[in-house]
């Protein structure tokens, strides 16, 4: 469905007193408030093509009717999103469950909603009807040289779909690894996997990016051959310039300082992008920012130091995606919810006096180092946020527009109740 231009309209001028109430008073208290939203109209976060449907567990699915059914579907209901808050400019394919039949068709209607295609999505977690060799040990680790080379060239296939709709990266995330001790010979898995990647890696266009994602544990539950940052970082320094890691919130241990890991990756010119979602235990995929928002505004400030610091452009030096699953919201608004959240921590981050903090490290000040980041966490900038969306065009409250004029209830209508994302 396509929202009209008069329903933004009408939704901003009922809402427009009170936000103007609000942005006046932060705008008087943030002396640089116009930089922050130049910044945040620029910034734009990746909506995967899999997460606009419910996701699940391995225990049930819990579907809430009117998911698309298909790539066209799929684009028009981030196109949605984006007209919403003028900040989901991007979609993420994963193939084979995205494939493109007439890729001129789905890049104009791409355009129509204003969007461009993020990084392309492989996938060797799981074996396709047709496929001949099966992924259950692994694919790009594999012992077995035809699986190997089936993977390989499964991958090369995703970077042909992708250079057709203009994409400009492959993200690499393997489920490979061992489930018991002794079921695998740890370098040699590196090693087959290493020249796995390389392949892959010569099949880049110049102008490209290769994500090699890394994550701790599941599916496989006693060792994961890309399990965490140093072994990605080890892959992609090996591989080459166009090889970078991929962090995804959800990948550590339990209590891994994530804002550190960012850090040092940036410094290394070796941090690609970013997946986010929160969680509480594992890789529980929820809402970001909704269990852990300081943790993700810590981020931010290594993100925008790091990046300050390297001279790039916050908007397009990394790739920013969302990557996560709904069980039980509505993944529309879920998704609404977690740009939200990334796009509040990104103008918070942006708030710290970074003057201050290098002085109160240098002089070992703990405590005004604290306070200092502490002060620009606690500042409520969601009238900044919602000023950015508002000059872009957007809503000033998207999710209660969303809900306002009933978008699940027509999605229903269009489609079913009984529809399931392809791919999910
Ligand atoms: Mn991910």
């Amino acid at each position: 469905m396509k929202l009209r231009e008069n329903e933004i309209n009408d939704h901003n001028n009922l809402l427009k007193g009170s936000h103007k109430v609000r942005f006046d008073f932060l705008s008087k208290l943030i002396p640089e408030s116009e930089s922050i939203i130049s910044k945040l109209i620029n910034f734009q976060i990746a909506i995967p093509s899999w997460a606009l449907g419910s996701g699940g567990t391995r225990f049930g699915r819990f579907p809430g009717g009117g998911e698309p059914r298909n790539l066209e579907e799929k684009i028009e209901d981030v196109g949605l999103l984006h007209k919403l808050n003028c900040s989901s400019g991007a979609i993420s394919l994963h193939i084979p469950w995205d494939v493109p039949k007439d890729y001129r068709a789905i890049k104009n209607l791409a355009a129509e909603y204003g969007l461009r295609f993020d990084a392309m999505n492989s996938n060797t977690f799981q074996d396709q009807e047709e496929q001949v060799e099966s992924y259950k040990f692994g694919s790009l680790q594999h012992v077995n040289k035809a699986v190997r080379k089936q993977a390989i060239e499964h991958n090369i296939e995703v970077i042909k779909h992708g250079i057709e709709l203009g994409s400009k990266s492959l993200t690499v995330w393997l489920a490979d690894g061992s489930c018991f001790p002794g079921q695998l010979n740890f370098r040699k898995a590196f090693q087959n996997t290493l020249e796995s990647l390389r392949e892959i890696y010569a099949a880049l266009p110049d102008d490209w990016k290769m994500f090699v994602e890394y994550k701790a544990y599941e599916p496989n539950f006693y060792s994961t051959t890309v399990g965490d940052w140093g072994q990605s970082l080890l892959f992609t320094s090996k591989l080459g310039p166009k090889a970078y890691t991929l962090v995804d919130l959800g990948h550590h241990l339990p209590n891994a300082n994530i804002e550190q890991i960012v850090s040092l990756l940036l410094m290394e010119g070796k941090l690609g992008g970013f997946h986010f979602n929160d969680s509480k235990y594992g890789d529980d995929d929820l809402t970001t920012g909704s269990i852990k928002p300081y943790q993700l505004f810590l981020i931010f400030n290594e993100l925008i130091d790091g990046m300050d610091e390297r001279n790039m452009n916050h908007a397009s030096g990394l790739g920013w995606m969302i990557d996560a699953s709904h069980n039980l919201k509505d993944p529309l608004e879920d998704i609404l919810q977690s740009v939200e959240a990334i796009m509040i921590a990104y103008a918070q981050a942006l708030l710290i006096d970074r003057a201050a903090l290098k002085e109160a490290q240098l002089s070992n000040d703990v405590t005004s180092a604290q306070e200092i980041l502490q002060n620009a966490f606690r500042t409520d900038v969601r009238a900044l946020v919602a000023e950015a969306r508002f000059r872009s065009g957007g809503a000033l409250s998207p999710l209660k527009l969303f809900r306002e004029i009933g978008v699940r209830n027509q999605l229903i209508k269009e489609r079913g109740s009984k529809t399931i994302a392809t791919g999910l």
